[in-house]
């Protein structure tokens, strides 16, 4: 028997209202990894009252003493690292080392924003006036509706999560149905640190159920979103026309460029890393690389020999290297990319076909592939395709490079593997991503300083360290006039 989860509403634990539930499968294996209530727009009214309930009391506490109680979570998170990670794995498939990367990162975030309980600075300045003292303050937006993807499902939560409590705001929180166990022990370290009744409010379900639920609720103030562009776009257009802000987080088409001055070993090493980590499922992970004349054959060449000896497995296994996608559907739609990089005219040298035999055939496997000679405006070279695919796309300058890089629709992560400083820094300018990394892949971002991308990836919102604040509060100018008279600002008198 999967075992039976509940909704988290107004601090208690409680099935749908109309009963309706949903079972999750480990994707390496096919076993019931939980069952979770399917939640409809009832179930969400219900954590809307809740977190709406929960708004006067939440936002009155001192922010330090909101920041000790994360700091509490972030405890019990560091505690019971080794059993989130484990079911993470379970439930989404990526290896257990990263799992527990997964698990640190939300620690990290947890600490990081407890720490904001005692900054969330605002600025004062001198007035124009005498006897006029003006100043800025953060204010919460009120209940902010958070809705996470599954691949970094206890990571991505955390990031909105965080920032948005420490910062005097209530909660409703629908993470993916893919990797609904990672939200779970999440909320629950969430409660276990004390914090009140109603502050967070999580409902399992579909994004067209509880998802647009939420959305629609007038009482929640802001949608924060990480997920796919199609799911994106049609949020941003929900909200606006609800008049709702919404920070959005999604695709990415990130390259890693090569020079020919490059250390080799090493960019060998980040592309592995970057392209075939998450099993290529992170908007962060490199699936173009774009190498320069000189170094491609050789490149190519170990790149294609390095893949072809990914193991792919079980990522509770040791021995693995590369994990099951997380459904059929993303199986399916890998799969398919196959076929658009052949008729592209792109060369496929490894991989590319879905993995069976030794134990595979209970989950969804596909070969850590490998598209040779693509050509910048290809599709496998322009689309995200969210699985262990890389394309490498034959480059002669630097300048060529960085205008391979920026011709994609999206603007999240970029790297470049050079020894010329000037080259380094000329790319870092130019580059139009959110995130830039000289001599490292394209995934490792640290939750310290802004997470985001520019153009298809986002709508201008970043996620993580100081910038998550601008998301989650409002500015509030004050000014305090002590003169005793009615003093005019802008006005010659
Ligand atoms: C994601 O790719 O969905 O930088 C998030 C990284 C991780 C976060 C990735 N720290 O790759």
């Amino acid at each position: 028997m999967a075992q039976h989860f509940q909704n988290y509403i107004g601090g208690r634990w409680l099935d749908a209202r109309a009963g309706a539930r949903f079972e999750r499968e480990n994707p390496a294996t096919g076993e019931p990894t939980g069952s979770y209530p399917r939640s409809q727009a009832e179930d969400v009214r219900d954590a809307v009252d809740a977190a709406a309930n929960a708004q006067a009391l939440w936002r009155r506490t001192p922010a330090p003493k909101r920041g000790e109680i994360l700091f509490r979570a972030a405890e019990i998170l560091v505690r019971r690292k080794e059993q989130f990670a484990r079911d993470l794995t379970e439930e989404m498939g990526k290896v257990l080392k990263e799992a527990r990367g997964d698990v640190q990162e939300a620690i990290d975030m947890t600490y990081y924003m407890a720490g904001e309980g005692r900054r969330q600075f605002g600025q004062t300045t001198p007035s124009e006036l005498p006897d006029k003292f003006a100043m800025s303050v953060r204010a919460p937006v009120g209940v902010v509706g958070c809705i996470t993807p599954w691949n970094f499902p206890t990571a991505i939560p955390s990031w909105k999560i965080m920032p948005a409590l420490v910062t005097g705001n209530t909660v409703v929180f629908k993470p993916s149905q893919y990797a609904p166990k990672s939200a779970y022990n999440l909320v629950a370290a969430l409660e276990e640190a004390g914090l009140p009744a109603g502050v967070v409010n999580l409902v399992f379900g579909e994004g067209a159920e509880a998802g647009a639920a939420i959305i629609d609720d007038p009482r929640v103030s802001l949608i924060s979103f990480t997920g796919s562009n199609a799911v994106g776009r049609q949020i941003a257009i929900q909200c606006a026309e609800l008049g709702k802000p919404v920070s959005l987080e999604m695709g990415g088409k990130n390259a890693i460029t090569v020079l020919d001055d490059a250390d080799l070993g090493l960019a060998l090493d980040g592309a592995i890393w970057s392209a075939f980590g998450t099993t290529g499922q992170r908007c962060t992970a490199a699936s173009r690389i774009i190498v320069q004349d000189g170094v491609y054959d050789a490149f190519a060449a170990q790149l294609v020999e390095r893949t072809k000896r990914l193991r792919l497995g079980n990522g509770l296994d040791d021995a693995t290297d590369v994990g099951p996608v997380v459904n059929a559907d993303q199986l399916r739609k890998i799969e398919s990319y196959m076929a658009v990089g052949a008729s592209d005219g792109a060369t496929l040298a490894c991989g590319g076909v879905v993995a069976r035999g030794d134990g595979l055939d209970r989950g969804y496997f596909f070969q850590p592939t490998v598209f040779l000679d693509a050509k910048p405006a290809m599709r496998i070279a322009q689309e995200e395709i969210f699985g262990p695919v890389t394309a490498l796309i034959r480059v002669g300058s630097l300048d060529e490079a960085i205008d391979v890089n920026n011709g994609v629709p999206y603007g999240l992560s970029s790297s470049i593997y050079t020894g010329d400083v000037n080259k380094a820094f000329r790319a870092v300018e130019r580059i139009d991503t959110g995130l830039v990394y000289v001599n490292a892949g394209t995934i490792g971002a640290e939750v310290h300083l802004p997470f985001g991308g520019t153009r298809g990836t986002g709508n201008g919102h970043r996620e993580a360290g100081t910038a998550a604040l601008e998301t989650f509060t409002e500015w509030k100018s004050v000014y305090i006039d002590y003169s005793g008279r009615l003093q005019k600002a802008q006005i010659d008198d």
